[in-house]
């Protein structure tokens, strides 16, 4: 009965000093969401690169105004998800002038970041940039969705040999242009 109290002490003092934790030095963890092909990989390149190097961020009050006072990348979250691939993004821009291949798989990158709040003295901020397939935001109906109703829908849509033939149909339909 002692040591079950104790434990309970003991785990909601955890949790007490992992939420004064939290608030002195928060993760955030960002999403970069969009349709395939949208400009998610180029941007969150972007992003990273002004945010380390003091790119011109015209909308981002905190960057123009200073307050920024500096970003570096720091070691994976997250040993299951991928490294976003920042350096080889990059260099495949600014280097070999070419746009980065598709993602296809989720990746992410985390990044501290040292800031000025309006009040108050230096702060640091944990940031979590998430890159994933575009396609998988088309999935997301599914979520909501039965096996059943999937496959209702599936039935009711058109037939793949139409689909085959449309799509056949399409490269002499843009060449009659
Ligand atoms: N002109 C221009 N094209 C861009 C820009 N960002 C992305 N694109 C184009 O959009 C394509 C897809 O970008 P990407 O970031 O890979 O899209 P994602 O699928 O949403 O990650 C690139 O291959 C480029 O052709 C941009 O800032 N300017
Ligand atoms: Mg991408």
């Amino acid at each position: 009965m002692a040591m079950g109290l104790l434990d309970e002490a003991w785990i909601g003092l955890r949790a007490v000093a992992d939420r004064f934790e939290d608030l002195a030095h928060p993760t955030l963890r960002l999403g970069v969401t969009g349709l395939a092909r949208s400009g998610k990989t180029i941007f969150t390149t972007a992003l990273i690169h002004a945010l380390m190097h003091g790119g011109r961020l015209p909308v981002f009050e905190a960057m123009n105004s200073g307050r920024i006072a500096g970003a570096r990348l720091a070691p994976q979250p997250d040993d299951a998800v991928p490294r976003f691939p920042y350096e080889d993004h990059l260099a495949r821009l600014a280097t070999l002038r070419e746009w980065p291949s598709s993602t296809t798989r989720i990746s992410e990158l985390r990044l501290e970041i040292s800031y000025a709040p309006l009040k108050g003295g230096l702060r640091h901020l944990t940031l979590d940039l998430v890159d994933y397939p575009g396609e998988w935001l088309l999935d997301l109906p599914l979520l909501d969705m039965s096996y059943a109703d999937f496959c209702r829908q599936a039935l009711d849509s058109p037939s793949p040999r139409s689909i085959f033939k449309t799509a056949r149909r399409c490269p002499q339909a843009r060449s009659a242009r």
